[in-house]
């Protein structure tokens, strides 16, 4: 029998990830909805995909990098104002009325980007969401939302690890938005862990 050896890989997405402060907005709102036998996301856990890549090689994950490290965008300003249920999923997820044109180019220029890297990417169009609860049946909201204001002046590179006790990111790059502030920030904020 003729034995393949498969390259390693790593699970990866590019994502808006939350400073303390707005992670502690996204707690609230959490803790403002009452969802019957939904699974919670982990606060640390708290994020939006901006493109999901899959599981990559090293060599594509250099290239994936290379086309963060080329994104110039602009940093802007985030409003976080509606609660949403995606029934068949049971996911409840917190997204924004308005999709600012600024993270819609990010969101474009990474698509384009990461196409000349050969990945195959899940090509749906990209919902704005910040996954609160997954596997809920129903939800309800027991006081008025309110909205996070985030100011997003970076974006990552993140891993996705699954093991027995549930998914575990981890930041491995970040970059400013700005073409005067580039530059990468390897590692910054180290890792989160728990589903
Ligand atoms: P979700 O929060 O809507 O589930 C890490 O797994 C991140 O990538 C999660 O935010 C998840 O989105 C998203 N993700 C996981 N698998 C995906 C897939 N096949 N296509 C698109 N996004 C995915």
């Amino acid at each position: 029998m003729r034995g393949y050896i498969r390259a390693p890989t790593q699970r990866l997405f590019f994502a808006l990830w939350p400073s303390e402060e707005v992670r502690s907005g996204l707690v609230e709102v959490m803790a403002s909805l009452h969802a019957r036998r939904a699974k919670p996301v982990a606060a640390e856990n708290l994020h939006i995909t901006l493109l999901f890549l899959g599981s990559v090689t090293a060599q594509t994950r250099i290239c994936a990098e290379k086309v963060g490290e080329g994104i110039a965008g602009h940093p802007f300003e985030l409003r976080l104002d509606q609660i949403g249920f995606w029934p068949k999923s049971g996911i409840v997820w917190l997204g924004a009325r308005e999709l600012p044109e600024s993270l819609a180019a990010l969101v474009r220029d990474l698509h384009l980007g990461v196409a000349g890297c050969g990945i195959d990417f899940d090509a749906r169009p990209f919902k704005l969401h910040v996954t609160l609860m997954r596997k809920a049946l129903v939800v309800r909201r027991e006081r008025p939302l309110a909205a996070v204001a985030w100011r997003v002046e970076d974006f990552a590179l993140v891993e996705s690890k699954t093991t027995s006790d549930g998914s575990h990111y981890q930041l491995l790059t970040s970059w400013r938005l700005g073409a005067a502030s580039r530059g990468a920030q390897a590692g910054l904020r180290g890792s989160s862990s728990n589903p």
